[in-house]
């Protein structure tokens, strides 16, 4: 296979002699390629053959064991004025980007192979969905990009008619983590991973392509690129809603995307249209519309089970690829949360002895896997036109706080709502666990440029439709005195997004907050839920004194932007403010 696109066959040329590679694959994509990579991936030790009988075409990876995350710190936005991207983003300039990642670059291919991976961001045939080539050497990346994305002959083929995709470099190095660095160039299109092998730093159409280098791209050309999750309600009656939600990274957006609705829930059908990432276009009738750029999940193991999310777990029992998860005497991938086993290995592959704090699989071990093998697959993933968008739901981890739902008094205030997100963080990212720090949008890592500027560009969509979805806010994750999850998450936040659906109909009540609108004690249904009313209660309590310490926080967090910060986002604060008294 090779390319009638001049550009994309200079970019080749040019980083084969810049990389000094053995030779050069273009993937195409195929079924036969797939499994070519695998069998090699097997010769080399890149992959461990799983127990074929009970998870038949299932493979564990072990990365290297300082290579296990997402690195912020190592990650960079590389725009020619330093304001472009922001004090959200760590900086270089681009030529001194540039010089260190040829360097880095110079030679690093040899005797390895180079593939070549045209893919497509979105349905092949939808106006919204954006193309990219990434190059690498690594066999692990192709097989991830091609369960991630619509890889091969049919991108290449768009890509050749439209002329324009976004480029990435990447390779494994060495590994170093002083020798790592992940580097957007938004106005070259243009992104470099070097010294990691990991998802997010990696798979280049996924963070760096579809959030960072698209957020830019959505910027100047009026759409949004979004950390969001799309999943699509149906009601008894056969009514049908779409949802977006936005929580930060290992918050629970995969789960929701592929809820089960409990027992009591009987005739509501859950189906999912994407897990991380959505693309938002208003339509000429100002409906926004999305659509899943994505075509596979990359998801968290540690905590499913068939309690949890059977969806998920059903779906991970064939063909998918697993990144340090633990082993069984069996050779099955095991994790903490799936069953009370005790697994033989752990994810470095070290006989497990247990030992305080220690966890057998790694915290942020991931499972790569078609998006067609969700029981709960929406076949509307493919719809090139997207799916109409009813509410945008942010969240977050906080076992303190925040209210388990609220609702936003209109746009401008959602947007507030939306920028003033806080979230404990998670194995993700290397770095702390737990720590509350602002993320907004679910975004802080994904930003490809300033948020003070990407929140304008989110107050600006009220001037362009009338009729755009409602703002929420969740919290599933408060936690009583004992540390104990107060609500009980999973399928029965079902319940909780019925509500929101109800108030974008306009038929479910609410009281009126100073932080927003927040159900009253009979407008949800908590039938067969048997939670107390006490925990209810303060799961939907308002704490004026709290609120006000979270205000003067969220006002420091914008004084961090300087005078940037859009004037509506200092009003919308002072509004609430006001009405706390
Ligand atoms: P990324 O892929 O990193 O962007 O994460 P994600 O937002 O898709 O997170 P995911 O759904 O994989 O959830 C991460 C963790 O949160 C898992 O360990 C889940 O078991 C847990 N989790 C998800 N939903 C809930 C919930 O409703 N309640 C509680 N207590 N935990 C949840
Ligand atoms: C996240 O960290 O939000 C992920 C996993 O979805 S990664 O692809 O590694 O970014
Ligand atoms: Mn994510």
């Amino acid at each position: 296979m090779t390319t009638t696109n001049q550009a994309l066959l200079d970019w080749v040329a040019q980083t084969a002699s810049l990389t000094k590679p053995e030779r050069i694959h273009w993937c195409d994509g195929s079924e036969a390629e797939y499994q070519a990579l695998i069998r090699l991936m097997l010769e080399r030790g890149d992959l461990i053959a799983l127990n074929q009988e009970t998870y038949p075409d299932c493979y564990l990876h072990r990365s290297d064991p300082s290579d296990v995350a997402r690195v912020e710190h190592l990650t960079f936005v590389c725009t020619p004025d330093r304001a472009e991207a922001g004090p959200n983003n760590n900086w270089m300039a681009p030529a001194e980007a540039h010089v260190k990642m040829d360097g880095l670059f110079a030679g690093c291919m040899r005797g390895r192979t180079m593939y070549v991976i045209p893919y497509c961001m979105g349905p092949i045939d939808s106006p919204y969905a954006r193309c990219g080539v990434e190059i690498t050497d690594s066999p692990y990346v192709v097989a991830n990009m091609k369960l991630m994305t619509r890889m091969g002959r049919a991108a290449l083929q768009r890509i050749e008619r439209e002329g324009k995709f976004v480029r990435g470099l990447h390779s494994t190095g060495d590994l170093s983590p002083d020798r790592r660095f992940i580097m957007h160039f938004p106005q070259e299109l243009l992104i470099q991973s070097v010294g990691s092998g990991y998802g997010g730093n990696a798979l280049l159409g996924k963070k760096c392509h579809a959030l960072r280098i698209a957020s830019w791209q959505a910027q100047s050309e009026g759409w949004l690129a979004e950390h969001m999750l799309i999943v699509e309600i149906e009601s008894p009656q056969g009514e049908r809603h779409y949802l977006a939600a936005a929580f930060p990274s290992a918050c629970g957006k995969t789960n929701l995307a592929m809820l089960i609705p409990p027992a009591s829930q009987a005739g509501w059908k859950v189906r999912t249209i994407g897990d991380d990432i959505a693309w938002l276009h208003l339509d000429a009738q100002g409906q926004l519309r999305a659509i899943n750029p994505e075509s596979g999940y990359f998801g968290v193991v540690p905590g499913t089970n068939p309690k949890t999310n059977r969806n998920a777990f059903e779906m991970i029992t064939h063909d998918t690829i697993f990144t340090n998860v633990a082993v069984t005497v069996d050779n099955e991938p095991w994790w903490e949360g799936k069953d009370k086993q005790r697994p033989a290995t752990d994810w470095r592959g070290k006989p497990w002895t247990g030992g305080e704090g220690a966890t057998a699989a790694h915290p942020n071990s991931r499972f790569t896997v078609a998006a067609r093998q969700n029981p709960s697959y929406s076949p509307l993933a493919d719809d090139p036109a997207g799916v109409p968008i009813s509410a945008i739901i942010f969240g977050g981890r906080r076992r303190e706080l925040a209210p388990l739902v609220y609702q936003a008094r209109d746009w401008r205030h959602g947007v507030l709502v939306g920028a003033s997100v806080a979230s404990e963080t998670t194995a993700a990212a290397t770095g702390q666990v737990g720590v509350v720090r602002r993320d907004p949008m679910a975004m802080k890592p994904f930003c490809g440029y300033d948020f003070a500027d990407y929140w304008a560009h989110w107050l600006s969509f009220a001037g362009k439709s009338t009729r755009l979805p409602k703002i929420f806010h969740v919290n599933w994750f408060r936690q009583d005195r004992d540390g104990n999850f107060m609500w009980p998450g999973f399928g029965d936040n079902l319940r909780v997004l019925r509500w929101i659906i109800d108030r974008c109909e306009g038929r479910a009540g609410a009281r009126e907050t100073a932080i927003g609108f927040l159900p009253g004690p009979k407008d949800m249904d908590l039938d067969g839920l048997g939670i107390d009313q006490q925990v209810m209660d303060s799961l939907l309590a308002v704490d004026a004194a709290s609120w006000h310490q979270e205000l003067t926080a969220i006002a420091g967090y914008f004084d961090g932007f300087g005078t940037k910060i859009p004037p509506a986002l200092r009003e919308e604060l002072a509004g609430v403010k006001k009405r706390l008294g």
